[in-house]
């Protein structure tokens, strides 16, 4: 008889090997079956089952085995190779969903960014649908004029400027709120707001479209929570001791009801913030993690939608939707 310590030791060895190679092959969400032991964020959709049926298309979950494609509470992460754009196209187009998207050109950020944002958004973003876009700005006058597809059409909405800019980022909150109240919900299902200070660069498209869309920061997506920046000062309404992922405030979204309470709530945190004299560590984005950790998103999208060249190239990074544009924080900031 072998001694017994040695057989465990068999038994564990084996046990590892088929673990690593489920998950190399199948990906996290192979080992789905460990929940129970160990507490871990993996899908909990039902094994085997190839096809998740979004509320609009469908996304294949299996498709991707090298990266997550799910949270655990069952929402799908998008990923380039997980759907069909057609069909997402296609169901969109018999609804004509209609989709707004915000963006703040406020001070220098005009001339520096927006020109290049809304030509790239035409080529790239919900092509084929009705897009309005909502720009907030101190000074309508100097928006450009641009020749824009069939069916998307341009506001202008004039906003005061802001004295620091933390709080030209942070206002963005309560302007988003008062203009889904007075123009967006009467035009569009959905609502996408956006930095400015980025380029599309590749489809942005239906797929990404949901009840509440969050994004996963490219900076953080691969990294262990421990690294995640969340605001860590108790006394300020953002604070977190944990969290399911970092998402960047650079991109969210969702139906205009679901960003209407992001936006309301990222707000009062803000204004509770001030009257304690405290500042949360990223402003409106501690706020949006806070908020995103408590409501969870129903749709999340990959670090693809958002990516910085200052990263380098990461083999999980098939394609590139949208891209950080250079900063030129020197410039602008003063
Ligand atoms: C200016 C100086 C410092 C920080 C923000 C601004 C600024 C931001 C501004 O002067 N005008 C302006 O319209 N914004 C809006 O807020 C832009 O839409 C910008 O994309 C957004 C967030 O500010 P960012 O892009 O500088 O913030 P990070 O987190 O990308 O560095
Ligand atoms: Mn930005």
């Amino acid at each position: 008889m072998r001694p017994l310590h040695r057989t465990k030791g068999f038994v564990i060895l084996i046990f590892c090997t088929v673990l690593g190679l489920l998950m190399t092959t199948y990906g996290p969400n192979s080992i789905r079956f460990l929940e129970g032991l160990i507490p871990m964020d993996v899908c909990p959709l039902p094994y085997g089952r190839k096809l998740w049926d979004g509320t609009d298309g469908f996304l294949d979950l299996w498709a991707r085995t090298d990266v997550q494609t799910c949270t655990y509470w069952g929402a799908p992460i998008i990923w380039e190779g997980m759907f069909d754009p057609s069909v997402f196209d296609q169901l969109h187009k018999e609804k004509s969903t209609r989709v707004a998207l915000t963006v703040f050109a406020v001070g220098r950020y005009l001339d520096a960014y927006l020109l290049p944002f809304l030509m790239s958004a035409e080529q790239y973003f919900m092509v084929g649908l009705p897009v309005t876009y909502y720009v907030f700005t101190d000074y309508p006058e100097k928006i450009p004029s641009l020749k824009l597809g069939q069916g998307r059409t341009l506001e202008v909405i004039q906003v005061a400027r802001e004295n620091r800019w933390q709080d030209v980022s942070m206002m963005r909150m309560k302007t988003i709120t008062d203009a889904i109240d007075g123009h967006i919900h009467h035009q569009c299902e959905y609502v996408f707001c956006f930095d400015v200070d980025q380029i599309f660069t590749g489809r942005f498209g239906s797929e990404a479209l949901g009840d509440s869309v969050a994004l996963l920061h490219s900076f953080y997506y691969h990294r262990p929570k421990m690294f995640y920046t969340y605001d860590h000062n108790p006394k300020s309404e953002a604070y977190m001791d944990k969290g399911d992922f970092y998402y960047h405030a650079a991109v969210f979204g969702g139906r205009w009801q679901k960003v209407r309470n992001l936006t309301e709530a990222c707000y009062q945190g803000i204004m509770k913030d001030k009257e304690n004299e405290v500042e949360a560590l990223w402003h409106d984005e501690s706020h949006l993690n806070k908020y995103l950790f408590l409501h969870k998103p129903t749709k999340v999208l990959s670090p693809e939608y958002c990516w910085s060249m200052f990263i380098g190239h990461r083999n999980d990074i098939r394609v590139h939707r949208l891209l950080w544009a250079q900063k030129q924080y020197n410039a602008l900031r003063n």
